[in-house]
């Protein structure tokens, strides 16, 4: 198995000449076809290709200054973490693979302005906008690909997070990742929109990490998720090049279903749904059934993010009275 260290390496100037400071913005993304499954634990790389459509202006903004104590300094909304936090740790350890021999501490500061209610996951988001401060910081002049090749080793979502509107994040073959990346797709769907029904935010059990392990290792269902994967995604760019919102919509919804399908056929079962998850998508079903186009889509946790069209925004907030609408692409 190749290390991250040693994938990097050879990116990396002979010697690094830190700036005073840095700071970068990734957007958040929601999966319209998942990621679900590693070929390799260690660089994240996926057993399918993904898409995305990142969510504008909501995400993580993280900033990058020398530590003058001597020792490192992690903090989440202005609230400094423990170094032995989970989060921190994993922060620290990526940050690592940049400085290099350099070992010079740092203070990163990362603000999320994702709404905390909505329960998105920010782990995307935040290793992509830590990426992107990292480049600055040390003056890397990365490639986009490069970017989103390294911020998958943070966490593999965050690939798609380097880069707005629709994105694939490409499954690639070679062993040492580099052709797993994201690319921006050339497309753009102003009247799209995407809304956040919150179900619950505590923390889950079990982390979208050891879930997609447990699901690979012990659901015979899984053998079939590669192949619904692929398909979906064909529909996906169909659907995004003929604008078609209910190809998008239907396939976006199918895809969810089955990734939850293979997660409750693990053993332990893993079931991120609550009562309150089963009743909103039931309500989904039944506006869809009096002629209203809404969908929804779900990760690994019991909140539900619908995808409509600008025009039946009125309908879907008076249905659902907390919702959190985001207009990925900006208003019309
Ligand atoms: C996705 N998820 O495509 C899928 C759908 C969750 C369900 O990407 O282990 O936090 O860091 O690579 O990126 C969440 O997984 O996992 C995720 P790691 P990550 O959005």
């Amino acid at each position: 198995m190749i290390s991250k260290a040693q994938v990097i390496q050879p990116f990396l100037p002979a010697t690094l000449t830190p700036g005073e400071q840095a700071e970068a913005f990734a957007p958040s993304n929601i999966a319209l076809c998942k990621y679900w499954g590693k070929r390799d634990k260690e660089l994240n790389l996926p057993i399918n290709a993904s898409l995305s459509v990142s969510l504008a202006h909501l995400g993580s903004r993280t900033r990058i200054t020398p530590a003058l104590d001597g020792a490192d300094h992690v903090l989440l909304n202005g609230t400094e973490l423990a170094v032995d936090s989970s989060f921190a740790r994993k922060v620290i350890a990526f940050v690592g693979l940049f400085r290099g021999t350099l070992a010079q501490p740092l203070i990163i500061d990362t603000h999320n302005n994702i709404p905390t209610a909505a329960g998105l996951a920010s782990s995307a988001s935040g290793f992509a906008a830590l990426m992107l401060a990292l480049d600055q910081f040390y003056g890397l002049q990365l490639a986009p690909e490069q970017l989103s090749a390294f911020a998958r080793m943070g966490s593999g979502s965050a690939s798609r997070s380097i880069f707005s509107g629709f994105v694939e994040w490409q499954m690639g073959n070679r062993e040492d990742g580099m052709d797993s990346h994201a690319v921006q797709l050339p497309a753009t769907w102003p009247e799209l929109r995407i809304g956040l029904v919150k179900v619950a935010t505590g923390e889950k059990k079990v982390d979208s990490r050891a879930g997609m392990q447990r699901t690979v290792e012990t659901a015979h269902l899984y053998q079939s998720w590669p192949l619904q994967a692929a398909a979906d995604l064909t529909r996906l760019h169909d659907a995004i090049v003929e604008q078609n919102f209910e190809l998008l919509g239907a396939t976006a919804e199918q895809n969810a279903l089955s990734m939850h399908a293979t997660m409750i056929a693990s053993w332990p079962p893993l079931l991120y749904w609550q009562p309150e998850s089963v009743a909103a998508m039931q309500q989904v079903w039944a506006l869809r059934e009096q002629g209203v186009p809404v969908y929804f889509t779900m990760d690994a946790g019991p909140n539900l993010k619908l995808l409509f069209t600008a025009e039946h925004e009125a309908v879907l907030s008076a249905a659902f009275p907390d919702l959190e609408v985001v207009a990925p692409f900006g208003q019309p």
